[in-house]
């Protein structure tokens, strides 16, 4: 899966998307079958999640919902409509009838609604309603500048901002971050392509060869579950002799900047320490503490993308795993972000263990659960097996 030195340059290249579809073929109605409740998996982390799926118009009104939650910061109601979705996403064919979901776990009376909405009448009057919000559109435009979260927006919105324009002319107090996603708004907010995606792993790789021989690269994210493309490059960096990882990553990023490649960057230094122990599920929103670089690199264009230009704004983000870490790296950083958070979920509900994206910790036992690959993590959790493409939860 990761780019060792010398062998040829390939990206993933195994995890391109594989569509299947266990109970027939997409648009046909699943009414005839038994109840869905009674074929789906409480957790999505139990369920196999394809990219492509049939019920694209119901799952993008909830997703609307879900979003606009968070937006006004109902994190229950957001996680209840993302569920929905979640699991409208791993139905095998398209819904046609509210009457055929059964008593699903994970949809409410709210979704239902939006559900049955969306059948009778094509859409929802209520999601229609969000969309077409002076709120919902702002926060929207707010929250796609890079450094800009919910909170932010939601105080600009709230000061009466609306505009990319209100921005720069009320002088609005902005980090260097959002400077730079000001100034690349439009870039940063065309989807990255794969062959861009793989393109940046290979100057990446190559920059790491130059001071890590033998340390490799691995495209994680949305394009390792098989998207076509996304909204930015996640590359993991490890090296499998433990320790050799350590000073690579801001050699890596100054040698990249020296060339004229990154158009901003900031690094934040690994904090994770094993001696604290594991820290209590949900305890707190970091991600992970591994050394990490958040960047906007320079990628110059390739075919028609971008050509009036040249080159073309990308962000990308480098994270270096030390090789007994790299598995629960990989794993967290594949997402979804659905996918990720069920994962965890489950293991501290279902197994009494705790898991991010550095280590596995059995509470019972007190004692953590090492692992060689993601197919080990699942063992541990008593998980089947869910490749990377069947992630899109
Ligand atoms: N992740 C997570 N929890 C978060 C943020 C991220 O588990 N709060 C994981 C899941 C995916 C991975 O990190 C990379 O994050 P993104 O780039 O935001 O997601 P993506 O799936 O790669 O989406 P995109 O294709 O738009 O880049
Ligand atoms: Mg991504």
């Amino acid at each position: 899966e990761s780019m060792g030195s010398g062998r040829p340059v390939e990206i993933e290249s195994r995890h391109r998307l594989r569509v299947s579809w266990a109970w027939g073929e997409p648009g046909n109605g699943v009414s005839a079958l038994a109840p869905l409740g009674q074929q789906m998996a409480p957790y999505a982390c139990q369920r196999r999640t394809p990219l492509l799926h049939s019920n694209q118009p119901l799952t993008e009104a909830l997703e609307t919902l879900a979003e606009d939650a968070g937006f006004s910061g109902s994190e229950g109601r957001s996680l209840a409509f993302t569920r929905a979705a979640s699991v409208l996403k791993a139905l095998p064919g398209r819904l046609s009838a509210l009457e055929e979901l059964g008593p699903l776990p994970g949809i409410g009376e709210h979704s239902r609604r939006v559900i049955q909405d969306v059948l009778e009448d094509g859409v929802s009057v209520e999601v229609e309603r969000v969309k077409l919000s002076e709120r919902y559109r702002t926060m929207k435009l707010f929250t796609k500048i890079f450094g800009v979260g919910v909170r932010t927006a939601s105080r600009w919105y709230q000061e009466g901002l609306r505009t990319l324009v209100d921005l720069q002319e009320r002088n609005t107090k902005l980090t260097r971050q959002q400077q730079a996603g000001l100034r690349h708004y439009e870039d940063l907010n065309t989807p990255v392509e794969r062959g861009e995606a793989e393109s940046i792993g290979r100057m990446v790789q190559e920059a790491v060869q130059r001071f890590l021989p033998g340390a490799s690269v691995t495209l994680a994210g949305g394009f390792r579950r098989g998207k076509p493309h996304g909204h930015d490059v996640d590359l993991l960096l490890t090296h499998p002799e433990a320790g050799r990882e350590a000073g690579l990553l801001s050699r890596v990023v100054s040698w990249l900047d020296s060339q004229g490649l990154i158009l901003y960057q900031h690094s934040q230094e690994n904090s994770f320490a094993l001696h604290e122990g594991p820290e209590p599920p949900g305890g707190r929103d970091v991600l992970d503490r591994f050394e990490r670089c958040f960047s906007i690199f320079r990628l110059e264009a390739q075919g028609r993308l971008g050509a009036a230009r040249g080159w073309k704004a990308v962000r990308v983000d480098l994270v270096v795993a030390p090789v007994g870490q790299f598995p629960f790296a990989l794993l967290g950083w594949t997402g979804s972000r659905h996918f990720e958070r069920e994962l965890r979920r489950f293991a501290g509900h279902e197994r009494k263990m705790v898991l991010n994206s550095h280590t596995l910790y059995d509470t019972r036992l007190n004692l953590f659960l090492p692992a060689a690959s993601e197919e080990e993590i699942f063992q541990h959790l008593g998980l089947e097996y869910v490749p990377p493409t069947q992630r899109n939860a």
